[in-house]
């Protein structure tokens, strides 16, 4: 049977499943949520690591239709969750827990692109946000929020983040937002809240990051939870689980003082989704990355004879589109676009105009994914940048076509790229970074066992990181166990993985469809009470079969033959590092090495290889 046969044969089995085919595109329909939220006396929507990705995922590959609301279908959304609120008498807070830069071309084409993705943001009114670590890696990225704090009302918290300006000729260092707030919400609760973010030092100059236990010792700290609130509001870019949560000092000083009242604490930075209690009346919440989860929390407050009890404290995963949206608040396509969200949509698509998202620079044939194929197979977008896009793209014009190879980091390579129209915006959410290209003259078996040894001691543990890239690589590593996680345990309980054969073409179903619809997308297991999950998905694969370094291919060359040897910078320490290791008599430094293609950087080679082959 070929494939699209076969596709067709399983849609009729079954019909309302919704299958990950990349060769029979259906317009995507998605799957209703069927659990009503469990609403409180307080409730929560939080974001995190929206990383610029305000447009929404745009392709129509699973699972990103899942998440192909905008922010302005968010901001929306939002307004008619406080809607409902209000027609309840309960809270509903909106809060974010920071990382808005480095990310899709919105924040990745230039630091005025970031800026403006940020007054977008601005758009909607948040009632508690703080900033993350890619606020901070340049002191003008910091410098755009701290000019533009008086927008959030006091509500931009930094309790541990100083930036150090020039204020009527003196030089000081200040909060880059506000410290702290304390204000009364809709219903008449008072709240105390604050935003902080993880021991950071990989920061530019002039900024400073205190680490959150000092900040719990200190006395503006103590002073400002000193009166109880009705309950305590926690943004916080870091991880909420662990005993070495960054969170679990603050969350002591505010206990040692306060045994009872609640504390509700957002966090970030790991991409992951994830919820744990420290109490009975304490909840930490995750929401992922990406836009691609709205995070609902609720709780009922104590009463006015409080004896003590454990609260109901409840934490759903929204998948982030529309018809999530529009199911959980009663709306449909035509009464659910707020003024609002409208005028963020318009803002947006505005925007990526102005920075030439849009521009189209061919047609992808198939899924090319980062993660869910092993190195080598003909859908993983690293080899396919190794032996296509590298090789017919990277040209240099007085090196002409002289035998070479190319070594690179694989890690450049940050999303999945997907069939139908490839773009500015793809191409810099899959390669974002500006690394250049230098090359050297070597007998080609010597440049191929250099990138071999390479791969064998692994990215950057041949040196040492630097801080930045240490905070990437444990973002990175806890979102990949969280990844494989859900794979294995999907498979060694009996998954379906035969149908991602079957859907590869690789051999016919071995057994019936499953009789409920579902979708690719994350499969959480944190550590609160319940599901978390709004709409159950099948995982989406994972491999953990992937090399650190590429090394593109050379025919017919014999290894006693001088070659270029190309080496992307970033990945240069390295392949000193691993040329010291395996010939020191070479003495091959940086001063061996001439520009390749000059002027060209990584963040261009894609669009250069779709108007050739895509
Ligand atoms: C820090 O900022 C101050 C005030 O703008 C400036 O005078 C100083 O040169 C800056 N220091 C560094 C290391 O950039
Ligand atoms: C941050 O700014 C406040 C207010 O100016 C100041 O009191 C505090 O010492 C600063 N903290 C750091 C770590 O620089
Ligand atoms: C939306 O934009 C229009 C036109 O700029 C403006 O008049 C209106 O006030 C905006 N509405 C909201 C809710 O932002
Ligand atoms: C309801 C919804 O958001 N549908 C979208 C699903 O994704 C496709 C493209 O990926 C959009 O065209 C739909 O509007
Ligand atoms: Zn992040
Ligand atoms: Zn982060």
């Amino acid at each position: 049977m070929t494939r699209v046969a076969l596709a067709l044969a399983l849609v009729g089995a079954v019909h309302s499943y919704i299958l990950p085919l990349e060769d029979l595109r259906p317009a995507p329909r998605l799957p209703l949520p069927t659990r009503p939220l469990e609403w409180g006396d307080v409730n929560f929507l939080s974001t995190s690591d929206t990383h610029g990705w305000l447009l929404g995922h745009q392709h129509n590959t699973w699972p990103e239709p899942n998440y192909s609301g905008d922010f302005g279908s968010f901001a929306s959304f939002a307004s008619h969750m406080r809607a409902k609120a209000e027609d309840q008498g309960v809270d509903l807070l909106l809060v974010d827990a920071g990382d808005h830069h480095d990310g899709s071309g919105l924040v990745s084409s230039s630091p005025e692109g970031a800026g403006l993705t940020d007054d977008i943001f601005g758009m909607l009114d948040y009632d508690v946000l703080t900033l993350g670590n890619h606020e901070l890696y340049k002191y003008e990225a910091a410098k755009w929020i701290y000019d533009r704090r008086d927008r959030w009302n006091g509500r931009f918290l930094t309790s541990n983040t100083n930036i150090t300006v020039e204020e009527d000729g003196k030089v000081v260092s200040v909060p880059i937002g506000d410290r702290f707030a304390k204000f009364e919400t809709q219903q008449g609760r008072k709240v105390t809240a604050f935003g902080v973010l993880f021991k950071f030092k990989a920061h530019d100059r002039n900024l400073t990051v205190q680490s959150p236990t000092k900040m719990a010792r200190e006395a503006w700290f103590i002073d400002a939870i000193r009166d109880a609130p009705d309950y305590f509001v926690l943004a916080g870019h870091m991880p909420v689980r662990g005993f070495t949560s960054e969170w679990l000092p603050i969350y002591e000083a505010i206990r040692d003082r306060h045994p009872l009242v609640p504390i509700f604490i957002f966090g970030g930075h790991t991409h992951v989704r994830d919820c744990v209690q420290y109490d009975g009346r304490t909840i930490g919440v995750v929401p992922g990355r990406y836009l691609e989860t709205i995070a609902f929390t609720s709780s009922n407050l104590p009463g006015p004879d409080d004896d003590g009890e454990t609260l109901r404290m409840n934490r759903r995963y929204l998948d982030a589109n529309d018809v999530t949206y529009r199911w959980h608040t009663g709306t449909t396509q035509r009464n659910f676009d707020t003024d609002l969200g409208r005028n963020i949509s318009d803002a947006l698509a505005t925007l990526a105009d102005k920075l030439k998202l849009s521009r189209v620079y061919g047609d992808v044939p198939h899924d090319y994914f980062l993660l869910r194929h092993p190195y080598g197979h003909p859908r993983s977008v690293i080899t396919v940048f190794e032996r296509d896009v590298i090789p017919q793209a990277l040209q240099d014009e007085k090196r002409g076509a002289i035998p070479r190879i190319v070594i690179g980091n694989a890690g450049s390579l940050r999303f999945d790229v997907f069939k139908g129209s490839f773009d500015k915006n793809d191409e810099l959410t899959v390669s974002p970074f500006t690394s250049a290209f230098f090359y050297t003259r070597l007998e080609a078996g010597i440049g191929k066992a250099i990138a071999d040894e390479m791969n064998r001691a692994g990215a950057s543990k041949l040196l040492p990181m630097s801080p930045r890239e240490e905070d990437e690589a444990h973002v990175q590593q806890v979102y990949n166990e969280w990844l494989a996680s859900q794979w294995e345990d999907y498979v060694q309980n009996g998954g379906e993985e035969d149908l991602f054969e079957a859907e590869q073409g690789q051999k016919p179903l071995s057994r019936p469809l499953p009789s409920k619809p579902k979708t690719l997308g994350y499969v959480t297991r944190d550590a609160c009470v319940g599901k978390g999950d709004d709409i159950e998905h099948i995982p989406v694969p994972f491999s953990p079969n992937q090399v650190d370094f590429i090394r593109t291919p050379l025919k017919g060359v014999p290894d006693d033959e001088e070659i270029d040897v190309v080496v992307m910078d970033f990945a240069m320490d390295d392949f000193l590092i691993a040329a010291h290791l395996l010939r020191p008599d070479l003495k091959l430094s940086w001063d061996h090495f001439e520009p390749y293609a000059e002027g060209t950087l990584i963040n261009s080679i894609f669009s250069k290889y779709a108007r050739i082959a895509w």
